[in-house]
């Protein structure tokens, strides 16, 4: 499929496992999405290194998680008695809906997340998401109370980003904010630090915090901004050497190449729906040398 005004193409093939993968082109990028999860998995502005991590250790099946890339997070962040870890979003098929240009020449991808899959615990909602490939990466995801109680739901843009060198990337937007430290029994901490530079297992919740956040990346010479609307969370996680080991689907050495800054609303963030209201979370995802 593709477009004469806008030059940009999008062609579904066959991905790893034999998934059905979207490949996307524009005139300034090209980016990859699995029906699989709505799962982005790669994007990449041209002459430049891609922008997402995604392992070489991934598993691309049914019913598991991608390992990289954009995973979505909904409706609970973390574990949950039966349930799988971080929710339904990222393990199950979403159906491609609409494609659309952009102004600017880029292009939309609109996702449904299939509405016979319900999570326990929760009241019947509907999701759906997408994916503005461009210059930059614009993302939606989209939630309706689809029954006649309250839902409460955490959310979160689970994203993995490509670095060079861990210990050469400074993560600056956070200062002054309070985080939930998921390496010390959550215990509620100030950030102090301008930069945040990463040298061992970090896990940290980032709460009531709507402030853009840069990863500046002096080894592959780029700061990568993460702004975002209607996000009150920024997660900011590497499993370091030891957690790297112990997960099967993360190569061991990995940890020195990624780092995830996640976008949503989660622990004290999450949000109540009244029955049939709408709510999104948006993230832009771009890049300039540094
Ligand atoms: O976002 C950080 C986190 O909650 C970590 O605690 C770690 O569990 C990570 O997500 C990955 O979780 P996953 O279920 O994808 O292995």
């Amino acid at each position: 499929m593709n477009n004469a005004q806008s030059l940009w193409s999008v062609r579904q093939v066959i991905g790893q496992g034999g998934l059905p993968k979207l490949q996307i082109e524009t005139p300034w990028s090209e980016a990859e999405i699995y029906l699989h999860g709505a799962h982005v998995t790669h994007f990449q502005k041209k002459g430049e290194n891609p922008i997402l991590f995604l392992s070489g250790s991934s598993q691309f099946q049914e019913g598991k998680a991608i390992r990289g890339g954009i995973p979505l997070i909904f409706p609970w962040f973390g574990a949950k008695a039966g349930g799988p870890n971080h929710g339904i979003g990222r393990t199950n098929r979403w159906e491609l809906i609409r494609v659309r240009t952009t102004l600017e020449g880029g292009v939309i991808l609109r996702f449904l997340f299939p509405k016979n899959v319900n999570a326990p615990g929760f009241p019947p909602f509907e999701a759906e998401y997408e994916v503005e490939v461009g210059e930059s990466v614009g993302l939606r995801l989209m939630f309706r109370n689809a029954s006649n109680q309250e839902l409460t739901l955490e959310d979160c843009l689970h994203t993995y980003f490509q670095v060079g060198a861990i210990q050469q990337v400074a993560i600056r937007g956070l200062q002054g904010t309070e985080y939930s430290d998921n390496l010390d029994g959550d215990k509620r901490k100030k950030e102090t630090s301008e930069s945040i530079v990463i040298g061992s297992e970090v896990d940290r919740i980032y709460l009531n915090t709507r402030e853009t956040v840069e990863i500046q990346d002096a080894s592959l010479k780029r700061v990568i901004r993460i702004e975002k609307e209607a996000s009150a969370s920024t997660v900011v996680w590497n499993p370091w050497i030891n957690k790297s080991k112990a997960t099967s689907d993360f190569g061991d050495e990995e940890y020195l190449q990624m780092v995830c800054i996640e976008s949503g609303n989660v622990a004290e963030n999450r949000r109540t729906l009244a029955p049939g209201d709408r709510v999104s979370t948006v993230v832009k995802i771009s890049t300039t040398a540094l």
